[in-house]
C-alpha cells in the first residue's frame, strides 16, 4: 500500500480535523510511521537484536500549544474531542486511544520537559491492532510534536525512553524499544539493524524491489493488545530464564549454552529462552546474508523464526500460521509473523511476478477455514518521525 501522495497530502486530514475542531492554524504538523519487524521478535526486552523498518503508513498529528494547562484531543477515526488536565494525567482518565498522547505527555514531563496545554488532532493509516505498531507510531508523533513545541532538546534516543516509559508505566504495556526505535530512527530504503543493550543503531540497505521482490503484509485483522496477558506471561518467563541460568539478560546466552540450560529450566522456560536466544542468532544471520548476498537469500530466517514463534515462543495464532504457509506454497520466498503475536500482521518475502498468485492463494486459504478475509498490501521501508508542515 505505498502512499502516492506527497507528505503535504498526507498531512492534510489532520490539519483540516484541527482547523474544523479547533479553528485557526495548527503551529505544526508531524508524522510518524508504523512498523514491520523483518526478523528479531520479542528479543529486545532481553537485550537483544532487531531488524524492523519504518513503513509508508504513519500517523500525523496537527498540534497547537496553548497558554493554560488543558490538552484537547480529537482522532479523525471518531469519538469526539476528549478534554483533559495537563497536571492530573492518569491511565484511568483518559479513554481510548487518549491513552497515548496523554502517556506520552506525562513521560515528558517525567523526563523533566515542562510542557503547555496542547490542542492535537490525529489522523492514522497504521491500521489499529495489526502489529504494525499503530500506538508506537501516535506514540512517536506525538513525542516528536510535543518536545519540538516545549524547545526541549531531546535526542532520537531520549524519545526512545521517553515513549517506551509512556508505554510500560502509564499505558501498561511492558514493551521494549523495537517499535519507537523503528519509526523515530528508520529511513527510507534502510532496515534498521537494532541493538537493544545500548541502542546502537546500524542502517542496512533493504531494496526488496530491486532485487525483482516485494514485502507483502497479510493483516488478518485477528487485534491483539500488549498490555496484560501472553506478551507480560513472555517476559517474565524470559526474566526468569535469565536469573535461573545467572546472566543480565538473555542475550547473555548463547546456542551452545543451550544444552546445559536445558538441565536447568523447566521445559516451558527452556522453549522461550531457545527462541530468544535462536532468534538473536537469525537477526545476525539475517544482516550478514542481506550484507553478502541481498535480500533474495533470507527467506529460510524468516521461515526459521516463524517456527520457533510458533512451536518454542507459542505466540501465533491459526490465521498466522495460515497466512504463512499459504504465501510460501504459492511462491513466497520466506514469511513469518511480525510484531509481538497473539494476531496481528504476517509478512511474506515474495517474488514480484508472485504477487498475484500470493494474494490469491492467501485470501482462498482464509475463506475456506472460515476466518475474516485478511487485508493485503506492501510495504517499503520509509522515513522515520518528523515535522511535516
Ligand atoms: C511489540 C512490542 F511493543 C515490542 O517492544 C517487541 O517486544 C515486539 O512486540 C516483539 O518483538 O511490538
Amino acid at each position: 500500500m505505498s502512499s502516492p501522495l506527497s507528505p503535504q497530502q498526507a498531512a492534510a486530514p489532520a490539519h483540516r480535523a484541527f482547523s474544523e475542531a479547533f479553528g485557526g492554524e495548527p503551529d505544526g504538523v508531524w508524522r510518524a510511521p508504523g512498523r514491520v519487524n523483518l526478523i528479531g521478535e520479542h528479543t529486545d526486552y532481553n537485550e537483544g537484536f532487531a531488524l524492523p523498518f519504518a513503513i509508508d503508513l504513519a500517523a500525523h498529528v496537527a498540534v497547537q500549544a496553548r497558554p493554560d494547562r488543558l490538552v484537547r484531543l480529537l482522532s479523525t477515526h471518531g469519538g469526539g474531542v476528549v478534554e483533559l488536565d495537563l497536571d492530573a494525567l492518569s491511565r484511568d482518565g483518559a479513554p481510548g486511544w487518549s491513552v497515548y498522547p496523554a502517556g506520552v505527555a506525562w513521560a515528558l514531563a517525567e523526563h523533566g520537559v515542562r510542557l503547555p496545554g496542547f490542542d492535537l488532532a490525529l489522523d492514522s493509516t497504521v491500521p489499529a491492532g495489526s502489529g504494525l505498531s499503530s500506538s508506537h507510531a501516535i506514540e512517536c508523533a506525538v513525542a516528536t510534536a510535543l518536545s519540538e513545541l516545549a524547545g526541549a532538546d531531546l535526542t532520537p534516543q531520549d524519545l526512545v525512553l521517553v515513549t517506551q516509559r509512556a508505554e510500560n508505566a502509564f499505558v501498561g504495556a511492558p514493551t521494549g524499544i523495537l517499535d519507537q526505535s523503528a519509526s523515530l530512527r528508520g529511513t527510507a530504503g534502510h532496515a534498521v539493524f537494532l541493538d537493544c543493550r545500548d541502542q546502537g543503531v546500524e542502517l542496512i540497505p533493504f531494496d526488496a524491489d530491486a532485487a525483482g521482490l516485494a514485502v507483502l503484509v497479510v493483516d488478518t485483522k485477528v487485534a491483539h493488545s500488549h498490555a496484560g496477558g501472553g506478551y507480560a506471561e513472555r517476559r517474565a518467563s524470559c526474566e526468569l530464564g535469565a536469573e535461573v541460568l545467572g546472566v543480565e539478560a538473555l542475550r547473555d546466552v548463547s546456542s551452545e549454552d543451550l544444552a546445559e540450560a536445558r538441565g536447568l529450566l523447566d521445559p516451558v522456560t527452556f522453549r522461550r529462552v531457545r527462541h530468544v536466544v535462536t532468534e538473536d542468532e537469525r537477526v545476525l544471520a539475517t544482516v550478514e546474508v542481506l550484507r553478502t548476498e541481498g535480500p533474495a537469500a533470507i527467506g529460510p530466517l524468516l521461515d526459521a523464526s516463524h517456527a520457533s514463534m510458533r512451536d518454542d515462543f507459542e505466540i501465533s495464532c491459526p490465521e498466522l500460521d495460515l497466512a504463512v504457509e499459504a504465501a510460501r506454497s504459492a511462491g513466497a520466498l520466506g514469511a513469518r509473523m511480525t510484531g509481538g503475536g497473539f494476531g496481528g500482521s504476517a509478512i511474506a518475502l515474495i517474488p514480484r511476478a508472485a504477487e498475484g498468485a500470493v494474494r490469491d492463494a492467501v485470501s482462498a486459504a482464509f475463506r475456506r477455514a472460515g476466518f475474516t478475509a485478511p487485508d493485503l498490501f506492501t510495504v517499503v521501508p520509509a522515513e522515520g518521525a518528523r515535522r511535516v508542515l
